[in-house]
């Protein structure tokens, strides 16, 4: 018999050290739970970093997927498959764009609208060959490629991975005079952006500055991108958190839980005038637009719309951060977010640290992530209920007055 510590060795041995997991080895999920190899009982709130917004094991979307796999899983685009204009058209409509552009992980959706925005840069507004500028903003999270991470400001997604993408001009988040005054510059095609600033601590910009930049960025003739990977798909209390503020980016970027976290399906969604800039053979993948991802994603789609994901992730999230604020404990220094993404900043302590506390709370039965140190994100699948979401802030609360 195995035990966790085997598993975890066994990782360790034989698999790159590029991630610091949580002693935690699970085996099993369905809806708001996960079970370890022992059989214990956990709350996900972590949601594969909000990939499964539908619960773990969705069984609509579980279905999708086998019942398609087991007739077709890929042909490339070489040929056409039946199920892929199915998903174009479901897609498109769902969201009010001409067209969608299907690519598989969220860092290759990244990257393309990075090439979908130069291409209309150099096309549309006559740009001269390889000028193009493209504002992006302090803290961004976008990805792993060397392009995106070219643009990262975090040395520790970024150093050491150079030479670097030239062509990006970094502003800081939240602060339109700096976007109005990057705006100056000519060669400027696109402003890439988080509604929310997910890796950053769930970061929410002041109401009203998504609205702004959009408004600015018509202005200037620059394509306004927004990068809802994280926030998208209902997890803010909207389908997308640019809903908040009745924003439609030009460049729509999806996707985590597009699939509800059952396979990587990723897009990038934009009109005509934008999209038809790429031309046959200019861009691809080989599983972009395959017919699984497809099929699970149109299920995944229909799970956030029949079960009200958008109205449980606002509801649960004002109980989350009513309920968060009202701990008495001198180890939470503030509570943010929108919707059921949420983070606490913690006041490290020597022995009380946030990553003490997540592993306190493990063996508490609720797993959650620490980041940068001293945050901890908590964002549950928007299938929990208030019954589980109480549950899980007793056992929260039981952690924090143990630290005291
Ligand atoms: C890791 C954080 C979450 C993203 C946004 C693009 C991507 C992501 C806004 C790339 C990915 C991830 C990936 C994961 C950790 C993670 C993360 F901690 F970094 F911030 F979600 F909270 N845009 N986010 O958040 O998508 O290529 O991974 O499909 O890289 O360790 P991907």
């Amino acid at each position: 018999m195995m035990t966790s510590k085997d598993y975890i060795s066994r990782e360790e041995k034989y698999g790159a050290h590029n991630y610091q997991p949580l002693p935690v080895v699970l085996e099993r999920g369905e809806g708001v739970f996960v079970w370890d190899v022992d059989g214990k009982k956990y709350f996900d709130f972590l949601s594969a970093y909000s990939a499964v917004n539908q619960g773990h094991c969705h069984p609509n979307i579980v279905d999708a997927l086998v019942n398609q796999a087991r007739r077709l899983t890929l042909t490339s685009r070489a040929f056409y498959n039946n199920v892929l204009g199915e998903y174009e058209e479901y897609i498109t409509k769902l969201f009010g764009y001409d067209k969608i552009l299907p690519m598989n992980t969220g860092a290759e959706a990244v990257e393309t609208a990075i090439k979908l925005s130069r291409k209309w840069g150099y096309q549309k507004k006559g740009i001269k060959d390889g000028e193009a500028k493209i504002i992006a903003c302090e803290k961004n999270f976008h990805g792993r490629t060397t392009t995106i991470v070219s643009l990262s400001t975090d040395p520790v997604a970024r150093a050491e991975y150079g030479p670097y993408t030239p062509g990006f001009v970094i502003i800081p988040y939240n602060d339109i005079a700096a976007l109005e005054k990057a705006l100056q510059d000519k060669n400027v095609v696109s402003f890439l952006v988080e509604p929310i600033q997910g890796e950053a601590g769930v970061y929410v910009p002041d109401e009203g500055y998504l609205k702004k930049a959009d408004e600015l960025c018509k202005k200037h003739n620059v394509l306004f991108i927004a990068d809802e990977i994280q926030t998208g798909i209902a997890r803010t209390g909207k389908m997308l958190a640019c809903d908040h503020e009745g924003v439609r980016p030009d460049i729509l970027i999806l996707g985590k839980a597009v699939s509800g976290g059952v396979f990587p399906v990723s897009a990038v969604l934009a009109d005509d005038h934008i999209m038809l800039c790429i031309k046959p053979g200019e861009h691809g993948s080989t599983f972009g637009g395959n017919p699984i991802a497809g099929k699970v994603a149109m299920a995944a789609l229909e799970v956030v719309k029949e079960e009200k994901l958008d109205e449980n992730a606002e509801r649960l999230g004002k109980i989350f951060r009513d309920e968060f604020r009202g701990i008495k404990s001198h180890l939470i220094e503030l509570v943010r977010g929108k919707g059921l993404l949420n983070a606490v900043v913690i006041r490290n302590q020597p022995g009380k640290t946030a990553w003490d506390v997540c592993v306190a709370m493990a063996e508490n039965g609720v797993l959650a992530k620490p980041t940068h140190g001293n945050i901890i994100r908590f964002a549950p699948p928007l299938v929990i209920t208030e019954e589980q979401l109480r549950d899980a802030m007793g056992r929260i609360k039981e952690v924090f007055k143990k630290f005291e």
